[in-house]
């Protein structure tokens, strides 16, 4: 039911073609309602990612720094809803790698053009790192950079192809990672592009 299971490093999971069309044109949906949009890192820096957010909570940047807001910063308006279908998939996918109980209150979605590009970094302004991250791939393929905890250790790669769920929990929760590049062919929808979603428990645990 959840795909083709490979396991690349401890703490993370990645489950082939398990993320179907359906959650596509959910996620395309939000994208109409809360367009995406490159925000400015605290460093003054537009990032080449455009992002936007669905559920209670959403990952915004701006030169004030990187948080968690109840609110879209450009509207003052609530975030749109998780989609049942899309909160469903998120829980099985990290109960299929071990993360049983598994509440996501914020999920980030990101729109990769063909040179967008993501620095390597670390996700840590979620408040439970007990908790997993799941994420899912739809659109052009593209080469993931992870490794260990420290910025030099990200030397190991895999591709992410339209339809992959990946899960990082445990020891993977605070690995660096990023994203190259885009490669391979256009996708029949998306074209050249690439949408990334996580899904993340970034409030207070209760
Ligand atoms: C490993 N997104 O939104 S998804 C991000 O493809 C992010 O857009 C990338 O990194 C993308 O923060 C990669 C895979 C991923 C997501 C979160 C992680 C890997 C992770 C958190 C911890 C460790
Ligand atoms: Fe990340």
């Amino acid at each position: 039911m959840i795909g083709l299971r490979e396991t690349p490093a401890a703490g993370v999971m990645l489950l082939s073609q398990a993320a179907s069309p359906a959650i596509l044109t959910e996620i395309l949906a939000i994208l109409e309602r809360v367009p995406p949009r490159r925000l400015v890192t605290p460093r003054g820096k537009t990032m080449s990612v455009a992002m936007t957010n669905c559920g209670t909570l959403g990952w915004v940047s701006d030169r004030t720094g990187y948080r968690y807001s109840p609110v879209d910063p450009a509207t003052g308006a609530p975030w749109p809803g998780l989609p049942d279908s899309m909160r469903t998939l998120a829980i099985a996918a990290a109960a299929e790698a071990g993360f049983d109980g598994f509440r996501p209150d914020a999920c980030l979605i990101n729109l990769y053009e063909a040179t967008s590009r993501m620095g390597l970094h670390q996700d840590r302004d979620e408040s439970d790192f007990t908790q997993p991250i799941v994420s899912l791939s739809f659109g052009r393929s593209a080469r993931f950079r992870f490794g260990g905890t420290e910025r030099r250790q990200a030397d190991r790669s895999l591709i992410l192809a339209d339809g992959d769920v990946l899960v990082f929990g445990g020891p993977a929760r605070l690995m660096y990672h990023g994203v190259d590049k885009l490669i391979g062919p256009p996708h029949s929808v998306l074209g050249e592009r690439r949408v990334n979603v996580t899904f993340r428990a970034a409030g207070i645990a209760v």
